[in-house]
């Protein structure tokens, strides 16, 4: 996009009117704050839904297919960025892109709301919700970066309160979610579509009058010869597509396994791509090369990571309903609930860090560092959800608040990577790839969520402590090595901070 179309939208939106920041801030805050709800809601409680047996409400399938399954569907909905980031760059433009992708996901709850619950059905939603999202989520964060000018130093607050309504959207939503669906999971995937309609009313009421042109443009469009070659690629894909699935699923070739397999495969072979097709690029200067050379550990950091995290909704959430006690102080609680920890956490701890690097300022620690810091406390709440297993047995009830320090321990983890990172990635990112580095940040957590789906099959009662203790101590010996290099890493950063 040229200075003048960006300054030309930047001027189209009123600068002032939410909490000093510009209007539209206010939209893209409650607009991801309803798909977040209706997401976070929904996964609250589907692993329940999954495994729970049929006469429960649920569809009977076993743990650990459920566990692989919620996996790669969360590595899906981050790799779909990359195509909902084109589409938008170069099609639809990021409102309208994230506008269809909102009625997909509303789409996708309404399927497993109304229709009749099996396997099939849920693989539909599945698609719907993982298209719906790859339109709506990294366009409505690049969005938040256009309204803002240049220079203004209101960006970066702008992107904590973003990141505040994500977490207040998945901090609600399992409260009101989980407790609908004690009753019937219908109702609460129910609940999420109509969290999605309410983003979706307050994105269409007030986009006009909030964010002007931002989001109007589409900044590359295809021109009418590579219409043409898409429309023709897309086609013969499709076909093809359509052959070998027609075929191989009925024949026993293309099972649940196989497609774990290839979105392990996808998970690590897209964002490699990414960074080669980075690296020779002749538009890449030659610092820019050596950041990249010095992001790819940080990735690798981040996958690191993002796998420990992510499992706090996968492995942590079934531990939460078999192996935790849920009467306390003479609360029932219900293992959703859990859920709205790391968000409640976050909530509260982020202000406090932000205060933290202001009041360190250049005392601060180096970007690497904070990301090997970030994978000791990972690892830490992997070794502490250990202990129980190991003071009490692997099949006792154990007390919930075990559980609440665990996601503590990796929300602080959480705080010196995330929003360290995404700040990272547009500094370190090659000019001519500037876009595309939004994807290629949520690609790391595709790339855990991928890795997850082949390990979280080795979890079972019996191998808990085992499982735990392992995956923690790998995060830390990364975190150490990753601490070790880390000098190396700055200088290649050349400049950077
Ligand atoms: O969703 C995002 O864009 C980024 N993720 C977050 O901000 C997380 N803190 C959300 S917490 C979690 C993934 C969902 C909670 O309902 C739970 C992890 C255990």
């Amino acid at each position: 996009m040229s200075d003048i179309n960006r300054q030309k939208i930047v001027d189209s939106v009123p600068q002032k009117g939410f909490f000093g920041h510009p209007k539209g801030l206010f939209t893209l805050f409650f607009t991801e704050f309803w798909e977040r709800f209706s997401y976070y809601g929904m996964r609250a409680i589907l692993i329940y839904y999954m495994y729970y047996e049929v006469s429960k409400g649920g569809l009977g399938i076993e743990e650990s297919t459920a566990l692989a399954i919620m996996s790669i569907y969360g590595s899906l909905v981050y790799m779909s960025g990359v195509i909902g980031g084109w589409l938008a760059d170069r099609v639809f433009g990021t409102s309208r892109a994230l506008f269809y992708g909102g009625i997909l996901i509303m789409i996708g709850h309404i399927v497993l709301a109304v229709l009749p619950g099996d396997l099939t059905m849920l693989f539909i939603s599945m698609v719907f919700i993982v298209i719906g999202t790859g339109l709506l989520k990294p366009n409505v964060s690049s969005v938040v970066g256009d309204i803002y000018a240049p220079g203004d130093t209101r960006r970066d607050a702008g992107f904590s309160i973003f990141y505040m309504g994500i977490n207040l959207g998945a901090f609600i939503s399992p409260l009101i979610v989980g407790e609908v669906a004690k009753k019937s999971f219908h109702l609460g995937f129910g609940i999420a579509a109509v969290g999605m309609l309410l983003g979706l009313i307050v994105f269409a009421v007030t986009k006009k009058k909030n964010l002007g042109l931002a989001g109007t443009y589409v900044p590359n469009p295809l021109t009418p010869a590579e219409k043409k070659k898409v429309s023709i690629i897309v086609g013969i894909s499709a076909v093809v597509l359509a052959v070998i699935l027609g075929t191989t699923i009925p024949a026993g070739i293309f099972t649940l396994e196989v497609f774990i397999t290839l979105v392990g495969i996808f998970g690590i072979a897209i964002p490699t791509i990414y960074f080669v097709v980075m690296y020779r690029s002749p538009k890449t200067t030659s610092d820019e090369r050596s950041r990249i050379i010095a992001y790819i550990p940080l990735f690798i950091a981040a996958v690191m990571f993002w796998a420990i995290q992510e499992q706090g909704s996968t492995i942590l959430a079934a531990y939460a309903d078999k192996r935790t006690d849920l009467t306390f102080a003479g609360l029932e609680i219900s293992p959703a609930w859990f859920q709205s920890l790391n968000p409640l956490f976050i909530i509260t701890l982020a202000p406090l860090f932000a205060w933290m690097w202001v009041k360190l300022g250049t005392r601060q620690p180096s970007v690497p560092k904070k990301f090997a810091l970030s994978l000791l406390f990972a690892g830490l709440s992997f070794l502490v959800i250990l202990l129980p297993a190991y003071f009490g047995g692997e099949d006792s009830l154990v007390s919930p608040l075990w559980l609440v320090l665990s996601y503590f321990i990796v929300v602080i983890g959480e705080l010196l990577l995330s929003p360290v990172g995404l700040s990272a990635t547009t500094k370190l990112a090659p000019a001519a790839f500037s876009a595309q580095t939004m994807s290629l940040w949520f690609l790391a957590s595709a790339a855990a969520q991928a890795i997850n789906a082949q390990i979280v099959k080795f979890y079972s009662a019996e191998t808990e402590m085992m499982y735990f203790g392992t995956i923690g101590g790998a995060a830390i010996v990364l975190s150490l090595i990753l601490f070790v290099i880390s000098p190396k890493i700055q200088e290649k950063m050349k400049g950077i901070r």
